[in-house]
């Protein structure tokens, strides 16, 4: 007890969207920690003597099912993980050597490293929190004519009438119809289809505070008792008790912090895209800005995230020619909140990792010229090479008309393929396959082990 008591614990915050790869991320890390073999770049790896799983600190929060998500990305027919649809935490502790000139005073160390995973739609709700309900329901049917499953909802809007006093199952017909377009626009790539527990409810489905809808303002206010001034309270309920608590839970105490960002999914996507992810992640960082202006550092009290990792993930689609121009993007892409994590005193670096890699490099010959590629294996078993398309060396070719409301890239198309894991590639002593998850976690937890 006195012992558990003084060892330090690094809690390790894996932030992205919905299919950023939280969870193939988080156990490839694991992995990688446990059978070091893979991770030259982390220097301290040297002096742990060994690393295991612990039992979490957190009673009531459910185990991260590592071994089961392991034995998917590794096992004989490999495959990716489900998308994870509640909140679960991992410990993995290391036993460390002493090292340098006093080391030899001191006995092992033990350290402790806590990560949670969670689903990623419930990280728009971040953004949520600065917005009160006029504002968000003016954003939200802003953009909505654009959407997909939008007809729907915004016919139904216009049939209701708001100043009528409140009646639940017409609030709960508008919320349905708000949801069926919000699970149609996350299917089409869109990144903000807030608020995030529409989509994947858990055990809050068909309560009050998930049963409303953005609504136009009303001149004069929607009256008392109304349908419109109750969509309203429950917006508000659902920001105090559903989004607040979650980011209180889970978010406090976080020491590091690894922004996942999907960059190659959404260039892929196009310039729409490309724009709704900047907005998105740029609403959700403005959470982490210092002062009391940042109602998430106001709630953390003064506990400081130390670092921030900004990575884009999937970098195994490209040749590693072009990681820099990938990390460029990124670093632009996130340049809002970069600054302002600088400013609060965070140390922050921009990454293209790939936390399992499922290609191998080759270089293709078309037309008397060569192309640095990648090759991998689709679901059906073919074996394929890929050439992505060249990423500009100036990021700002992609996110200036991205931001300028392009329909096309210019250049042509940017490709992307459902490679699946490798099989086989497990040997003893080393995790799975990657790029750069040491230099990641060097990055992370380099300095305290
Ligand atoms: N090629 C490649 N694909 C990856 C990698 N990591 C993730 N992916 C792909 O991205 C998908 C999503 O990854 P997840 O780890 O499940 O994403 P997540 O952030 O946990 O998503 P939610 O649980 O929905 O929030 C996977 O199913 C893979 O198709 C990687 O390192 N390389
Ligand atoms: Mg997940």
């Amino acid at each position: 007890m006195s012992e558990t008591l003084f060892e330090p614990v690094i809690r390790l915050g894996v932030t992205g969207l919905s299919r950023a790869g939280k969870t193939v991320f988080i156990t490839a890390l694991v992995a990688n920690l446990l059978d070091r073999g893979r991770m030259p770049a982390l220097t301290g790896a040297a002096q742990i003597r060994a690393a295991f799983l612990r039992p979490q600190p957190d009673d009531t929060v459910p185990r991260f099912d590592y071994e089961s998500h392991l034995a998917a990305l590794t096992g004989p027919s490999p495959h990716w993980p489900e998308g994870t649809r509640a909140v679960s935490e991992l410990r993995i502790s290391f036993r460390i050597a002493p090292s340098g000139l006093l080391g030899g005073l001191r006995g092992m160390r033990t350290v402790h490293l806590d990560i949670v995973d969670y689903p990623g739609e419930w990280l728009l709700d971040l953004g949520l929190m600065e917005q009160d309900f006029a504002s968000w329901s003016a954003g939200t049917l802003a953009r909505l004519p654009s959407r997909p499953g939008a007809a729907a909802f915004l016919d139904l809007l216009a049939a209701t009438d708001l100043a009528a006093p409140h009646d639940e199952t017409r609030a709960r017909a508008l919320a349905q119809a708000f949801t069926e377009h919000l699970t149609l626009a996350r299917a089409a790539g869109w990144s903000d289809c807030s608020p995030g527990r529409f989509l994947l409810p858990g055990e809050m489905a068909g309560s009050p505070a998930l049963t409303f809808a953005p609504v136009p303002p009303a001149p004069e206010g929607y009256p008392k008792g109304s349908l419109g001034r109750e969509m309203a309270r429950r917006y508000e309920a659902y920001k105090s008790h559903v989004v607040r608590p979650f980011f209180r839970d889970h978010f406090a105490r976080i020491d590091r912090q690894v922004v996942l960002v999907d960059v190659l999914g959404a260039i892929h996507a196009g310039p729409a895209a490309l724009e709704d992810l900047r907005r998105s992640m740029a609403g959700i960082l403005r959470a982490f800005r210092p002062g009391t202006a940042g109602w998430l550092t106001a709630l953390l009290g003064g506990h400081r995230i130390g670092k921030i990792l900004f990575a884009a993930t999937k970098a195994d689609h490209l040749h590693h020619e072009q990681h820099a121009r990938l990390t460029a993007i990124t670093g632009a892409l996130l340049r809002e909140a970069r600054d302002r994590a600088d400013f609060a005193g965070a140390e922050t670096l921009a990454l293209s990792i790939a936390a399992l890699r499922t290609t191998t490099e080759e270089t293709l010959s078309a037309e008397g010229e060569t192309l640095p590629a990648v090759r991998g294996r689709l679901a059906d078993g073919r074996s394929v090479a890929l050439y992505a398309g060249e990423l500009p060396a100036d990021p700002a070719q992609l996110l200036a008309p991205a931001r300028a409301g392009a329909e096309s890239w210019l250049d042509g198309d940017y490709a992307l393929m459902d490679f699946i894991p490798a099989a086989g590639a497990l040997r003893p002593g080393e995790g799975p396959p990657h790029i750069r998850l040491d230099r990641a976690a060097e990055f992370l937890i380099g300095d305290k082990l």
